[in-house]
């Protein structure tokens, strides 16, 4: 009787390894067979379902990550832009003046570009950035002459800081490459620097601190916001009284101001006037994700060691009786899911 149980347990392992490719996995005891089985049907299985369900939740909180890195302090760090619509001034003998002065600042440059039309024509003008808090009005004409000099104009609009000439990275460079104003009284300037020459420069030791020049302190950041830009200059024929004061031994025409503006910020910024970007989508919450399958019943397992060689039939039976328990159990949990 024993022979043929164990030659008919035999044919079952060999059917098991066909199907399988691993009796010896199951070589335990019946038991652990089945034992093993019913884990994997209760755990991977399922799990895999539920994980599915929950990587796709975790795809719906990629959503608001996106949303945080559209937002305006990312942006604001790399690129500044600043703009001033000019306005004009002294208009009777320079005409109605107007324009727009655009500055970037990026990581490495300083970029100034402004364009200006109706200025009087074929002539240079002389145009800065002044450090002040607003352009001039009529009010500002102290000496009553009908002008507002340059002397005027400096309580309102402030001293010179950066000259809008041909080299941006120094106060210094003197009046070449003042833009030259067409036939139709139009120019486009446009200069570039690095940043930290032109900052260098102007935190330098003023060595001449009488002049309508100033520099910044020496951690003083440019911030140009709020700053002025001012363009200068009418005809040398043009006849202004000897009120109209000057400054830097240059002659009243040269100096006289004739459009003003003030600089506002466009973009960029230390965050604060960014774009708070878009939240993002909150996502899909996801699938809950299959149940996962019932999973296999399982091996059959062996029914006993061969090594034993003990007829110990009681194991035997016990771990049919093991195996039709085990089954029963699954296919209760196969019901329930
Ligand atoms: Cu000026």
């Amino acid at each position: 009787m024993d022979v043929i149980k164990k030659l008919l347990n035999s044919l079952l392992c060999l059917g098991v390894i066909f199907l399988f490719a691993s009796c010896d996995q199951n070589d335990d005891t019946s038991d652990g067979g089945n034992t093993n089985a019913v884990v994997e049907a209760e755990g991977e299985s399922g799990e895999d379902g539920n994980t599915n369900g929950e990587e796709t939740n975790e795809d719906g909180t990629n959503g608001e990550s996106n949303g945080e890195d559209n937002n305006g302090e990312d942006n604001g760090v790399e690129t500044q832009t600043f703009k001033a619509t000019l306005t004009p001034l002294n208009s009777d003998v320079a005409g109605e003046v107007e324009g727009e002065a655009t500055f970037i600042i990026d990581e490495s440059d300083f970029t100034a570009e402004i364009q200006v039309d109706n200025a009087p024509a074929d002539i240079v003008h002389v145009q800065h950035i002044h450090t002040g808090e607003s352009c001039p009005t009529e009010a500002d004409d102290t000496n009553g002459d009908g002008f507002i000099d340059v002397v005027e104009g400096v309580p309102q609009y402030g001293p010179i800081l950066v000259p809008l000439d041909g080299d941006l990275s120094s106060q210094e460079a003197g009046s070449d490459g003042f833009p030259t104003a067409d036939q139709a009284g139009s120019y486009f300037y446009s200069q570039t620097a690095n940043l930290e020459e032109m900052l260098n420069d102007l935190r330098a030791e003023d060595t001449n601190p009488d002049d309508p020049i100033v520099k910044l302190g020496e951690d003083e950041d440019l911030n140009l916001e709020g700053k002025h830009v001012i363009i200068h200059g009418v005809p040398e024929s043009t006849e202004l009284p000897d009120s109209v004061a000057s400054v830097l031994d240059l002659p009243a025409t040269t100096t006289l101001p004739i459009a003003c503006g003030i600089i506002e910020r466009e973009t960029g910024d230390n965050g604060d006037n960014g774009d708070n970007g878009d939240n993002g989508d909150n996502g899909d919450n996801g699938d809950n994700g299959d149940n996962g399958d019932n999973g296999d019943n399982g091996d059959n397992g062996d029914n006993g060691d061969d090594e034993s060689g003990d007829d110990e039939s009681g194991d035997d039976e016990s771990g049919d009786d093991q195996q039709q328990q085990d089954q029963r159990q699954n296919q209760q949990q196969s019901q329930d899911q």
